[in-house]
């Protein structure tokens, strides 16, 4: 495909606005946002530079653009997937893919029977850092993974008086947390490691009970205990109450030959544990395996970050539409995977016990 992809957002908040910048730097067209109002999309059509306000996401569809964005919040991305599949779209759909296992089957069922492309965000596989970790385990240089760890920490609602639309499970799903970012960090130490996490132990919390004058249902923080399915163990501890991380995601891949760890808050470099040498790998120093220096563009020095990952990914969605699906993709499947975890996950906190995590 030589002509430049024609992109629709749905969702015209932060996510729809880092999905405009990636779509116009890797080349396609914003054609048309649509937002919850007709002056939302108006003011956001502007904003977004996009070619023409949009009044719904009918008339979004029925326009010619190539794929919709979807970034709107959870519990409408089934409906807005299901229609955007049965226009012949291809389609983007933020995290979480659906706010239940079932539904999150269901869409990667049919877009695997429409043939299309249909990706997620897990973007932080696209940190040059993480695909040199990713190469050093294949490769075997890491030896056995005997053990996965970390966190993911953010603190955006530490205070009583934050709220957000993810708070309520009618919006954002049963889970909040964990299936906001706990499963970026489950997608990125099963993509680094290439294990499978087949059981899992969890607790989840919540630490403040009401937000806006009404009771809380979903997790602050959750901590996971889990199994892989290749003998390593692992642990996992996620929280959006923790004063001071950001968005500080750290995974540590523990091999016999060496040990591996990415700080999403220092992407810059890749911690390299040995018994006799520690070593820090720096992105664009030239040292990186293919699959590292692929993702690379501009020299050491001159950081790249979250939105350099997002470009990425949107780039490496259009060479799938155009035919040429890159390696290390998040598709549909992967965000059907992180429902079945969040699932999981879940039931193992209601039961108090271990349970096994689905294929
Ligand atoms: C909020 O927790 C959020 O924007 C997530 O929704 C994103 O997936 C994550 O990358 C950053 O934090």
């Amino acid at each position: 495909m030589t002509d430049r992809i024609r992109a629709g957002i749905a969702g015209v908040g932060f996510m729809g606005t880092v999905h405009a910048r990636a779509i116009r730097r890797s080349g396609g067209i914003v054609v048309g946002v649509v937002g919850a109002t007709g002056e939302s999309s108006r003011r956001a059509a502007e904003r977004l530079g996009a070619e023409r306000p949009v009044d719904s996401y009918q008339e979004l569809l029925g326009s010619d653009i190539d794929v919709v964005h979807i970034c709107t919040p959870n519990a409408t991305h089934a409906p807005l997937v299901r229609a955007a599949l049965a226009a012949g779209k291809h389609v983007v759909c933020e995290k979480p893919l659906a706010v239940g296992r079932a539904e999150a089957e269901e869409l990667a069922g049919l877009a695997a029977a429409a043939g299309v492309t249909a990706t997620v965000p897990f973007v932080y596989r696209f940190y040059p850092a993480v695909r040199e970790a990713r190469d050093r385990v294949a490769t075997g240089a890491s030896g056995a993974v005997r053990l996965l760890h970390g966190s993911y920490l953010q603190d955006w609602l530490a205070a009583e008086t934050d709220d957000n639309w993810r708070v309520d499970a009618a919006a954002g799903g049963p889970s909040r947390a964990f299936a906001d970012i706990g499963v970026h960090w489950c997608d990125l130490a099963e993509f680094v490691s290439g294990h499978r996490i087949v059981a899992v132990a969890a607790q989840t919390m919540t630490a403040v009970p009401h937000r806006g004058g009404r009771p809380v249902t979903t997790e602050d923080a959750a901590v996971v205990l889990f199994r892989t399915d290749r003998g390593a163990v692992g642990n996992v501890t996620i929280s959006q109450i923790t004063p001071g991380r950001k968005n500080r995601l750290w995974v540590s891949v523990d091999g016999s030959a060496e040990s591996l760890s990415f700080d999403q808050e220092n992407p810059e470099s890749l911690w390299i544990g040995g018994r006799e040498v520690n070593r820090q790998w720096l992105r664009g120093a030239g040292a990186g395996s293919a699959a590292a220096e692929g993702y690379v563009t501009v020299p050491a020095g001159h950081p790249q970050g979250y939105q350099d990952c997002f470009d990425a990914f949107v780039a490496d969605t259009y060479a799938a539409i155009g035919g040429q699906p890159p390696d290390g993709l998040p598709t549909f499947a992967d965000g059907r995977r992180a429902a079945v975890i969040t699932e999981a996950v879940l039931a193992s906190a209601r039961a108090r016990a271990w349970v096994e995590v689905a294929a």
